[in-house]
């Protein structure tokens, strides 16, 4: 199970091939690996060579659901995980020098403040729930609909209606609305099948940073499965994941070295207390992880 991100940790950072990236870090790369993690009997794929916040995780896909796009709905919640793109374009337009904790504090206690600076553009949450359209009006014009698509609505109904379906698809790579984006989005396909009264779903990530996101994209993708599987009366089946860029950032040496020197131990499952009315109803204590007695948390520089 965890072993074979272990395998591609080793991989990536023994033969991967290094290169300056955007952020300027540097990292090691291999192109195009997959895995895939069983989540039948509630197993679900959490690390446990280190501790991973499944919480934040959880969190931060109630926030897509929800179609937000500002980190203030996640400071409220003292999740931190997106704070820090904001605050650099904050820091460069504004020429100071604000660290996270005092950008976080104005977001919260200042409206106009968060409407502004704690937006990320249209990124997963805007293009899931509200992607926008455009109607044709006289004159070979366009004009902006009242409502976008709701991709996650949409899904929930073509797996309950439509089961076989070879579309069950959402995706946030909408190609217009990319340059308005504060980063274009790293998960950005995902496409289900049932089979057999089980659903399984793929992820398509274009871009993965091994040492930190992973844990995150792993669970959420498999979180999703299950709140899926559970709006349509199916099992859960299997998450296949799979990547362009998988990708070591250099300065995580210390984390790659540290973690592979551990053994994975325990099952960790995750349990759903309730069946909320639609999918868009869940909260953060409608989740349980039980079994989890990971290794030490190991902390690393996001770059930016
Ligand atoms: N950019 C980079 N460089 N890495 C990423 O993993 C990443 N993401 C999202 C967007 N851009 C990215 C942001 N998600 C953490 C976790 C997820 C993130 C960003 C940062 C992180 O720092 N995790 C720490 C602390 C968690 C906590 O606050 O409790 C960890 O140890 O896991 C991947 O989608």
């Amino acid at each position: 199970y965890e072993q074979q991100y272990l395998d591609l940790l080793r991989q990536v950072w023994d033969h991967g091939d290094e290169r300056r990236d955007r952020t300027g870090v540097g990292t090691r790369s291999l192109f195009g690996p997959t895995m895939r993690f069983d989540l039948s009997d509630d197993r679900i794929p959490l690390l446990t060579t280190k501790r991973v916040a499944w919480k934040t995780a959880t969190r931060e896909m109630l926030w897509f659901l929800s179609g937000s796009t500002n980190i203030r709905g996640l400071v409220e919640q003292g999740v931190h995980i997106w704070t820090d793109w904001p605050l650099d374009t904050y820091n460069r337009a504004t020429r100071e020098a604000l660290d996270r904790d005092a950008f976080e504090a104005r977001i919260l206690a200042d409206d106009a403040f968060a409407a502004r600076w704690g937006e990320l553009g249209p990124v997963y949450g805007k293009q899931w729930v509200d992607w926008p359209v455009y109607e044709p009006v006289e004159g070979g014009l366009y004009r902006k609909a009242d409502r976008g698509i709701d991709q996650i609505a949409a899904l929930v109904t073509s797996l309950r209606t439509n089961p076989t379906s070879r579309r069950h698809i959402f995706t946030g790579w909408n190609v217009a609305e990319l340059d308005r984006m504060a980063l274009p989005p790293c998960h950005m396909t995902y496409q289900y099948h049932v089979a057999d009264g089980k659903l399984s779903g793929m992820l398509w990530q274009r871009s993965c940073d091994l040492g930190l996101g992973f844990a995150f994209n792993a669970f959420s993708a498999a979180l999703l499965i299950r709140m899926l599987a559970q709006q349509c009366d199916l099992a859960p089946g299997e998450l296949v994941w799979s990547c362009g860029d998988a990708h070591v950032y250099l300065n995580h040496a210390h984390l790659v070295e540290e973690q592979l020197t551990r053994t994975p131990r325990g099952e960790p499952r995750l349990t759903i207390a309730r069946r909320p009315e639609t999918i868009f109803d869940y909260a953060i204590g409608d989740f349980a992880v039980t079994g989890y007695d990971p290794h030490a948390h190991i902390a690393a520089p996001v770059a930016v």
